[in-house]
């Protein structure tokens, strides 16, 4: 029986919360497993590094990953080169495994409209900060797949708890179970949407179970676990796509906690405490992967010394990088929403233009 093939309520784990095999283990060589532990331990980096960028005033706003490294970075590497994904807002590790470079998503963040420019044969959809219309464009994208008859690809789309709420999580779900597309529609449930608890958003016992409604496979994985996760997103991206069987979507939600704030303009102190966080906090992901990775003698003091060296290098020069380019001009916001742009929007942007030129920029940067 396929992992996918369980009671929704039951929870897929390979490892315990110490690190301990509980299941069965993915199939993956002892290199990729190390690549799983540097790609989560690039993302912690590049979070607390971006953090601290925007507290020092040199990035606009910022959406932490940390504690979500498992899930993002356990079903990135679980797609095949031509599988195509659909990020929220908050994917940087996933985006990163998948193509995305650091500087990309700096940019992002730091204002410029390139860094939602993807290059030529990166698969990712740009960064989706409505929440939710990202499931709608996946679902789309794979149901134009499957009619132009391409076969072998599958589209992973991801969103949060929060997202589940939204109209287009129904529309784009039910229509993927209809017309059978080869979508993994992948739930992040960092138990938080900015401030309203899981409970909050749905009175569902799993997120999982929905999918039950919509007439195909949902599987509630431990989000923590990145084996766990690389191994069910591995079977729902086999199915999406695997010829000779109907290809069909399934619904993956991974359990998981944010550790920080929702974004950099957030104060999670206000909403929950520090118990909960602590609790989650000895469920993390990196040390869970490290302590097996050690014990199976895949990584060493050594090992592990020179991969800190070379993340904390890669993500120095992404910030270097990023900072040599110059900052974007405010007019860049109006230019790439038409190809011709409508007289309502060159009124806004002229009025713009006028305001800087009669107060200068920093009235704009004050309180
Ligand atoms: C359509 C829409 N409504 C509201 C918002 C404001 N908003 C931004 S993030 C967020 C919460 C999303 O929570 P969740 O889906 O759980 O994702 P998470 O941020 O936890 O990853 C909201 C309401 C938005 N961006 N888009
Ligand atoms: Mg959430």
């Amino acid at each position: 029986m396929s992992t996918l093939q369980r009671d929704p309520e039951e929870q897929v784990q390979v490892l315990d919360d110490d690190g301990g095999v509980v299941g069965e283990l993915p199939d993956l060589a002892d290199d990729e497993l190390v690549e799983m532990y540097r790609a989560m331990r690039l993302a912690r980096h590049f979070d607390k590094r971006a953090v601290s960028l925007q507290r020092q005033g040199r990035m606009g706003t910022y959406p932490p990953l940390s504690g979500q490294e498992g899930a993002q970075i356990g079903s990135a590497m679980a797609l095949d080169e031509d599988d195509w994904m659909f990020p929220s807002y908050r994917e940087h590790g996933g985006a990163v495994v998948r193509g995305v470079p650091l500087t990309q998503t700096l940019l992002y963040w730091m204002g410029h409209e390139d860094g939602n420019r993807m290059a030529e044969g990166v698969n990712v959809f740009p960064v989706a900060v409505p929440i939710s219309t990202q499931i709608l464009h996946a679902t789309g994208a794979a149901w134009a797949s499957k009619l132009k008859g391409e076969g072998e690809k599958a589209f992973i789309c991801y969103f949060g708890d929060g997202g589940t709420s939204e109209g287009d999580f129904h529309e784009g779900l039910n229509f993927a179970g209809v017309f059978d597309t080869p979508n993994v529609f992948f739930c992040n449930n960092n138990q938080w949407a900015i401030s309203v608890p899981r409970e909050r958003q749905t009175a569902s016992k799993t997120i999982a179970q929905k999918a039950v409604a919509y007439g195909f496979e949902g599987v509630q994985v431990d989000g923590m676990d990145p084996l766990a996760v690389y191994k069910v997103t591995r079977e729902a991206v086999e199915k999406a796509k695997h010829p000779g069987e109907k290809r069909r979507p399934t619904l993956i939600e991974a359990v998981q906690y944010r550790f920080g704030a929702h974004t950099t303009a957030d104060d999670p102190t206000v909403y929950r405490d520090s118990d909960e966080v602590e609790k989650w906090k000895a469920k993390d992901p990196i040390p869970r992967l490290e302590t097996f990775l050690r014990e199976t003698g895949r990584l060493d003091d050594e090992r592990v010394d020179a991969i800190t060296q070379s993340v904390e290098d890669e993500v120095a020069e992404a910030i270097s990088e990023a900072e040599s380019i110059p900052r974007p001009e405010p007019s860049e916001m109006f230019e790439h929403v038409y190809d011709d742009m409508p007289a309502h929007l060159r009124e806004q942007m002229e009025d713009l233009e006028h305001l800087r030129e009669q107060y200068g920029d920093e009235a704009f940067l004050r309180e």
